[in-house]
């Protein structure tokens, strides 16, 4: 792989303010940098702002104001988002600027001279929303077959891209570049376009009807095409110019990536590769088109006011966590559905639980039986290597997934990591294994579930970079590298480790102002919502308060005083007849008669030693049958699955008496 890597998204129309669609490239085009970043190589990233045109003029107009105070103060939005969203492109290129505007109209000036431009008269039915002209047999019921507004007859003088011209060597570069155009269903889909006769490309709209636009430096009464201008982008940007590139732009083409929308995937891979081919240039060497977002099961649309604004999302939920389920929810390139409670389920079932208490449990069961620090690792069990396969295997999976743009199963890969890790501390038992002294195995079986989380820290930086190093910094990892990330021993002993808060806290209920916003927005939605709620929220509780008392091993002093615990003297044992293991014992507790008790003591205790002995009985456990002999309570004694002794009084007590 070459050292450059050149991505690029595409340049945004700033008729309106930026929305989830276009955080979602943007974020997809940030982690895939900071991914090539972290493994040494010289990545680029470009974005912008597309200004000219009918939409952004229209607006303007809409405003009141004229189109060039619009694009200087809409633009900024989307500046503010990315940083927000912690995106830090390495340009930002807005298409009314001088550089562009530039090499725009030294583009047009070079091909009219060398022919791949020129006039004609040009008749057809024109769509202005969609700011293009359309032939007879392209309309839909006599209407834009892309936005279904009228359209209307012009017949005027224009300008032409000789398209036509570079239509065959497209159709090879697309056989013979597999790659070229991704995901493959949608190589398939311009393949089909290219099929039909592909015509000239208008690029010219008369400044009476469009006086928002670059002029063509060879003929003032005419602004360039919208598409036309903004392409050029990918190339103005970086240095590029028909009379002499700069060592940038030679360095940096082609572009490793366009990401774009699959909206606007054949505006680039016909008109940007053919525009391409003409100045002489390669074209890029990949166009990923993704998918589309729905909300709520509904196209976004500003009439049906459900246009998600990824501030609000910022705001309630935390940059890295929108950043992590809008690359983890869907596949890059398929379509999906947002929805708030899609977030929490995912959120609550990725982030608290599986990270969450990975990293939880680790970091607070080295704080409290291992002083706090990185501990030493031990000889590696059969466990232990089966852990280091998983975790290759994990980070090999997620290398090659993200080398493919394929985000969401690069996730998928580090999280079976993240599960084994979770699963080993269950099968080991680290709170076994503090009880039973065995120190040297804690501390080994504790370093590799903290190696487990670093391993997380670090490929999760792409993703989450601010919880990436949080949790790096919980691991007293000064720095999170990518070589050799996956060996179970990278942490530095002995450094100073941290629980903390928890890094992704339990979501209980969707935020009140996200609940406002569905209320407002979406009234049926938000009704559906509130039960779905309410619903998973008794679960929810239950299951917290279970694993609560699982993690820490605490329980209310409520719950402990629901246990009935009563002294008891023991007035017959006998063998039981059906276990070896059990003796069944009658044992006076104070009520009109002795309780039936069965317990599994037989391998410490001969049933004649036992006649008089003062033990404790949980009282008030649910009685049940034991071999066939009902047992009505069970008897303290102190071991696990081996009986070591009975609990018993020092001092002779009342039968029948409570036990605190
Ligand atoms: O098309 N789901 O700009 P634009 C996913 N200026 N992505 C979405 C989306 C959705 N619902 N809605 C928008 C333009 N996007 C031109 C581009 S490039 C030289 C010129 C994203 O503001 C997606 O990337 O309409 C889509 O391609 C882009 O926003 C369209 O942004």
């Amino acid at each position: 792989m070459s050292d450059s890597f050149y991505i690029t998204t595409p340049i945004y129309y700033v008729n309106d303010k930026p929305h989830l669609g276009h955080a979602y490239t943007t974020i997809a085009a940030d982690v895939i940098t900071r991914w090539h970043r972290m493994n040494g190589r010289n990545a680029y990233f470009l974005t912008g702002t597309d200004e000219h045109g009918q939409k952004v003029f229209e607006a303007a107009e809409k405003r009141g104001l004229s189109p060039q105070q619009h694009v200087d103060e809409l633009c900024e939005p989307f500046k503010a988002l990315w940083t927000a969203l912690d995106i830090f492109p390495d340009d930002f290129i807005r298409t009314t600027e001088e550089r562009h505007q530039r090499v725009v109209k030294s583009v047009l000036s070079k091909l009219y001279e060398e022919g791949d431009i020129y006039a004609d008269d040009y008749e057809g039915w024109y769509s202005t929303s969609a700011e293009r002209f359309w032939t007879e047999k392209d309309l839909v019921d006599g209407k834009c077959p892309d936005t279904g507004t009228p359209v209307e007859w012009i017949k005027e003088k224009n300008y032409f891209f000789r398209m036509s011209k570079y239509a065959d060597r497209l159709r090879d570069h697309i056989a013979a570049n597999s790659d070229f155009i991704r995901p493959k269903s949608r190589k398939n889909e311009v393949l089909g376009y290219l099929k039909k006769e592909v015509g000239d490309l208008c690029i010219s709209r008369p400044k009476t009807r469009l006086p928002w636009g670059i002029p063509f430096p060879f003929d003032e009464e005419y602004v360039t095409y919208v598409w036309f201008d903004a392409l050029l982008n990918y190339i103005s940007a970086i240095g590029f110019h028909p009379d002499g590139s700069t060592d940038e732009f030679k360095a940096r083409w082609p572009a490793s990536y366009h990401l774009v929308g699959k909206d606007i995937l054949t505006t680039h891979s016909v008109y940007w590769s053919t525009m391409l081919f003409a100045m002489g240039l390669e074209p890029t060497q990949c166009l990923y088109a993704h998918g589309w977002w729905t909300i709520e099961g509904q196209k976004m649309s500003k009439s049906i006011g459900n246009v998600v604004d990824p501030h609000l999302l910022i705001d309630c939920y935390g940059n890295d966590a929108v950043r992590y389920f809008l690359m983890r929810e869907i596949l890059f390139g398929a379509d999906g559905d947002f929805s708030h409670m899609g977030f929490m389920t995912r959120y609550n079932a990725d982030l608290a639980n599986d990270l969450g208490n990975l990293a939880h449990r680790s970091l607070s069961m080295t704080t409290k039986w291992l002083g706090g620090v990185v501990p030493v690792l031990d000889k590696n069990t059969e466990a232990d290597d089966a852990l280091q396969a998983v975790a290759d295997a994990a980070v090999d999976g997620y290398a090659k997934n993200i080398e493919q743009m394929q985000m969401s199963t690069a996730l998928e890969s580090l999280w079976s990591l993240v599960q084994a890790g979770n699963k080993y501390i269950d099968d080991e038992e680290p709170w076994k294994l503090n009880r039973e002294g065995q120190t040297e195995r804690l501390a080994g079986v504790m370093r590799r579930c903290l190696e487990i989380c670093r391993v997380a820290a670090t490929l999760l930086g792409p993703f989450c970079p601010n919880k990436g190093l949080e949790l790096g910094a919980k691991l007293g990892c000064a720095s999170l590298t990518v070589e050799g990330v996956g060996a179970l021993s990278g942490l530095e002993e002995g450094a100073a480790v941290d629980a903390g808060e928890p890094l992704f806290p339990r979501m209980q209920e969707l935020p009140e102002r996200i609940q406002e916003v569905l209320a407002g927005a979406l009234p049926a939605k938000a009704e559906e919502v509130a039960e779905k709620v309410a619903t998973k929220k008794k679960k929810k509780e239950a299951v917290v308060a279970e694993e609560t008392a699982e993690e820490n091993q605490y329980i209310e002093f409520e719950d402990f005083m629901k246990v009935k615990l009563l002294a008891g003297r023991i007035v017959e044992a006998q063998k039981h007849p059906n276990a070896d293991r059990l003796l069944h014992f009658q044992v006076e507790v104070g009520e009109d008669r002795p309780r039936s008790i069965c317990a599994g003591i037989a391998n410490k205790y001969a049933p004649e030693d036992m006649i008089g002995k003062q033990v404790v009985i949980v009282a008030n456990l649910k009685p049940r049958k034991l071999r066939g002999v009902m047992s009505e309570g069970m008897m303290l004694a102190a071991g696990d699955a081996e009986i070591e002794g009975l609990v018993t009084f020092d001092q002779d007590v009342q039968p029948g008496g409570p036990v605190r």
